[in-house]
């Protein structure tokens, strides 16, 4: 099976207020097609999500009453966003169906201590394609946390044990100090050059990098596509050698 996430970056135009792009997320739902009998689908917030939720600080946690209906509206916007993901998956046929996560993840103190992951198998068992997605949820110790569709990534891997797993971003993949694309992203590698976003409530690239990480010591495949470039998703889910970077553990 295939696990792929749809990054936020490439599905929404980030520096701007609530913009989908809907002509290259129908593209990417055109190349997941022949692949929707074992696939299942992530996505991220992009202009949906991180300026809204860190307008409220919802990852620091809720403190003030307003807060709350900053999280109803967070909620609301991402599930605007994955309407139209799903719409885009549909106009491919792929049976596409939302599973939001809020009610699946507990949080403490911002880490993911529980998750259950049964109902996405059993979508997949049914022959539909499960679609999922970074939101704001509750969290034991500090009220909210935002739960990132990368951390989904990990917790879905554990569950429904994917052959490859497949991050689809804006760029081509980790660039190296001269610019140039690397294919094999190391743990052993101390310096990544990193571009920080402050807007990014989910701790930006370095944070994704080291969820995947985690991924590759757990043994799964785990590559950094473009999904501006047309074909190389298609590509990379067929097993074609295609610019990418493979994140791989030691
Ligand atoms: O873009 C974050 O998901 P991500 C979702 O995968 C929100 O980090 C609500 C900002």
């Amino acid at each position: 099976m295939k696990l792929v996430k749809l990054g936020g970056s490439v599905i929404t135009f980030k520096g701007e207020r609530k913009r989908f792009r809907s002509k290259i997320t129908e593209d990417l739902a055109g190349e997941l097609a022949p692949f929707k009998e074992e696939l299942c689908v992530v996505h991220g917030g992009g202009s949906y999500g991180h300026p809204l939720a860190h307008r409220y600080e919802l990852h620091r946690g809720l403190h003030r009453q307003e807060q709350l209906a900053g999280f109803a509206e967070v909620h609301r916007s991402m599930r605007e966003l994955n309407g139209r993901v799903l719409r885009a998956l549909h106009s491919h046929m792929i049976p596409a169906v939302s599973i939001p996560p809020a009610p699946l993840v507990s949080m403490e103190g911002g880490e993911v201590v529980s998750f259950t992951g049964g109902p996405f198998q059993r979508y997949l068992d049914a022959g539909l394609v499960p679609v999922t997605f970074g939101d704001v949820v509750l969290d034991s110790l500090r009220g909210s946390a935002v739960l990132s569709g990368d951390d989904l990534m990990l917790l879905l891997a554990r569950v429904l044990k994917p052959v490859t797993t497949i991050f689809v971003a804006d760029v081509d993949g980790v660039k190296g100090p001269d610019g140039t694309l690397l294919p094999v992203v190391s743990s052993t590698l101390s310096e990544v050059p990193l571009l920080e976003d402050e807007m990014d409530v989910t701790g930006g690239l370095r944070r994704k990098l080291s969820l995947m990480f985690q991924m590759a010591k757990e043994g799964f495949r785990c590559l950094i596509i473009s999904g501006l470039a047309r074909g190389r998703l298609r590509g990379a889910l067929e097993g074609r050698d295609v610019p990418c970077t493979e994140v791989r553990w030691a």
